[in-house]
């Protein structure tokens, strides 16, 4: 689409459901950013959207696993992630939360103009439900083995272990994390978008109207589930936290919309309240054909962005994004990124360890909006390394850009008296007029990479044209003409006229080069412009390819270092925090003897069969207390093992247990329990145990805790 009255840019909503890492970043937050940044000083009317995704069993779990709500949960994550974003220089025009009250208004139009007009179908199926929990499971909320690789612990959507993607009707013998029962078929009724029926639209407007401005990537997978034929899909689910169904709606007491309904309509009400916020119409940015919409996401949100919103968009009347370009994942010291498995650079890790520690941050965050740009994931799966980042701010960002800034503003203030050198027009020369072009030639690639979303090949041009304008300088050397002195001693007329001309044409480069690095690197702009002393209205695209940016005669700041090199130490220390992290979340291989142990910790048979008699003596020697289980979670290539925190009362301790065979971690997070507090450490599978979980086992084997039967403190002892 050429030349649209306005632009509305959205990049995914990250679920507020936990830490975001850089790769997150990279992938639809950045470039988004980077493009806004861009439009906007080309003075466009463009709106930047985006917002936390509070709902849907990302959030519900997580909960469970933090033993609190999940109002509490996206409470807190929403305000890190809000924060983290602008610490990073991503500069949304609103930053939205999808549990306010006008979104769940705005959904619940939409589905009730969708309804009303026919376009949703409501079928009656039957899905797992649990009994004791009295609810139906989420496809995340139901476990059971994996048909593909038998793992035991696939969930009802997806296998992690081999990323089949299933539906809980798959697993085989099938358990619901909430009670670890077996869940039971029972009928519901849910309303369906038959996405069968757009089928047509979809290859037409896809693969006909879009097979050449789309990235191939986003195109192959919409082509993959397109060809492979649609199906209706479920837009309602039974669960208590989400978008209610709209209360007059029969049948709809107890349901919410689907997650995946609810989150793109997002990007409409958060443009709602930003034209609330700033007294602006919103609706042209969702009605008006000449609104230019595009998507940022990370490539697991393709179907969602490319085939059933835009779907719902349709049928509603909405305008469709005129692009969705996707990135692929960026990975991390050769391993896939993954908060869960502790591999991975979380933002706020970044911000901590860089960015607050620094005087006044700006140079860090552009040190890594340098780097990701430089290998964002375009096209292909690509790879963090800190030694690529060391590599790649110390060479590029000071060793070309900086160097060259830094060098024009120290020459200048030693051989031109601070100020802006005239340009002698009769001496200008080949070389003056071949960097004079490369600034023309820079400004257009940058123009063509930005729009063709390729903003590492943008970045890149910007570089080499601070490294062309090394070279020019090198050339020039204004430091040797300087030395053709007359008899007081300084330059003869003619070589000043020399310096002038190089200076002035370096200085002009320098202006140019801090607008066409601002939507990269904005703080280093910032800082440009102040030693430039001009306002931060030269950033505005138009001036770009000017040669008359700085007045001669003005008198310029002493320079500045734009950025620091990143030390070896740094980078080491950073390695190790992150073999660390990933270490205390993976356990060692052990002999299954150990396991075996391990598992006898517990309880050995039910029934009754007595034990010698013990003196009152042996008994008072346990130290027996109440805690409560605060959080639990499976120990990796042990079956049998829960690493289990228990609350003490006076202190969290870790406990080991053998009981994974008999709970799901998650169903027991809450749960009061009876601990021996003073048995001796032990380790198992590298995890220390203090202390041990009593349990109760009936003659079928099964266990049960053994807890007081009204709350008590924690800590309190038991004799
Ligand atoms: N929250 C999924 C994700 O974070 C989802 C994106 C919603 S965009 C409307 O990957
Ligand atoms: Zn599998």
């Amino acid at each position: 689409m050429t030349n649209p009255k306005r632009y509305l840019i959205t990049s995914a909503l990250p679920y507020a459901n936990g830490p975001k890492h850089i790769g997150h970043l990279a992938g639809a937050y950045l470039p988004a950013d980077i493009y806004v940044r861009y439009l906007r000083a080309q003075k466009k009317d463009v709106v930047y959207v985006c917002g936390s995704d509070e709902h849907g069993a990302a959030i519900t779990i997580q909960a469970m696993k933090e033993n609190t709500t999940p109002r509490a949960i996206v409470d807190k994550y929403h305000a890190m992630l809000k924060s983290n974003m602008a610490d990073l220089g991503i500069s949304f025009d609103i930053y939205h939360r999808t549990s306010e009250p006008i979104h769940h208004e705005t959904a619940q139009e939409f589905f009730t103009a969708l309804n009303n007009a026919g376009e949703l179908e409501q079928k009656e199926t039957e899905q797992y439900y649990d009994e004791e929990a009295k609810t139906f499971l989420a496809d995340r909320y139901i476990v059971g083995t994996c048909p593909v690789c038998s793992n035991e612990n696939a969930y009802g959507d997806q296998c992690e272990k081999c990323g089949t993607s299933l539906s809980p009707e798959q697993l085989i013998n099938p358990r619901s994390t909430l009670s670890g029962n077996a869940p039971i078929r029972k009928s519901t009724t849910h309303w369906y978008l038959p996405l069968n029926k757009h089928e047509d639209f979809l290859r037409e407007w896809i693969l006909k109207e879009h097979k050449d401005d789309w990235k191939t990537n986003v195109l192959g997978q919409c082509k993959g589930w397109i060809e492979a034929g649609l199906q209706p899909r479920a837009v309602t689910r039974d669960l208590d936290w989400g978008v209610a169904l709209p209360p007059a709606l029969a049948g709809g007491q107890g349901k919410v919309l689907y997650v995946w309904f609810d989150a793109p309509i997002g990007y409409i009400s958060a443009t709602k309240q930003w034209a609330i916020d700033n007294d602006k119409d919103w609706k042209p940015y969702w009605q008006d054909k000449d609104t230019k919409l595009v998507h940022f996401i990370g490539k697991d949100n393709i179907v969602f962005h490319c085939i059933i919103f835009p779907v719902m968009l349709k049928l509603h009347g909405n305008i469709l994004p005129d692009n969705v370009p996707s990135n692929e994942f960026m990975n991390l010291e050769g391993d896939k990124m993954s908060t869960s498995r502790g591999w991975s650079i979380e933002m706020e890790d970044y911000i901590n360890d860089f960015v607050k520690k620094e005087n006044g941050g700006g140079q860090m965050v552009d040190a890594l909006r340098y780097y990701l740009t430089n290998i964002a994931p375009e096209t292909k799966d690509s790879e963090f390394t800190w030694k690529g980042f060391q590599e790649a701010v110390n060479s590029d960002m000071v060793g070309k850009f900086g160097n060259f800034v830094n060098r024009t503003f120290v020459l200048m203030h030693k051989l031109c008296n601070g100020k802006v050198p005239a340009f002698h027009n009769e001496l200008k020369d080949a070389e003056d007029d071949a960097m004079i072009a490369a600034i023309a030639n820079a400004k257009k690639a940058v123009e063509d990479a930005i729009e063709g979303y390729r903003f590492r090949d943008a970045l890149f041009e910007v570089i080499m044209l601070s490294d062309a304008a090394n070279k020019y300088m090198q050339k020039k050397e204004p430091w040797i003409v300087a030395k053709q002195t007359g008899e007081d001693g300084k330059p003869t007329a003619d070589a000043q006229k020399l310096i002038d001309n190089c200076l002035h044409i370096c200085l002009q480069t320098t202006a140019n080069l801090a607008i066409l690095i601002n939507p990269f690197l904005p703080f280093a702009a910032k800082k440009m412009c102040y030693m430039m002393k001009v306002v931060e209205k030269m950033l505005d695209w138009e001036n770009a390819g000017k040669m008359n940016l700085l007045s001669v005669g003005y008198s310029l700041r002493a320079p500045e270092l734009l950025f620091r090199k990143i030390e070896d130490a740094e980078v080491e220390e950073q390695i190790q925090k992150l073999k660390v992290k990933s270490e205390a979340l993976k356990q060692p291989e052990v002999a299954k003897e150990t396991e075996k142990k391990e598992s006898s910790q517990n309880p050995s048979s039910g029934g009754g069969e007595a034990k010698a008699e013990i003196q009152f003596d042996d008994f008072a020697k346990i130290d027996l207390k109440v805690g409560t289980i605060v959080s639990a979670e499976k120990v990796e290539k042990a079956d049998k093992l829960l690493k289990l925190q228990v609350d003490l009362g006076f202190e969290t301790r870790t406990i080991v247990s053998g009981i994974a065979l008999h709970f799901e971690p998650a169903a027991i997070v809450g749960k009061q329990v009876t601990v021996v507090t003073n048995l001796a450490p032990r380790k198992m599978r590298g995890i220390e145990s203090n202390g041990m979980i009593l349990m109760a086992e009936d003659a079928d084997g099964k266990l049960k805790f053994v807890n007081p039967d009204d709350a008590v403190q924690n800590g309190s002892g038991v004799s």
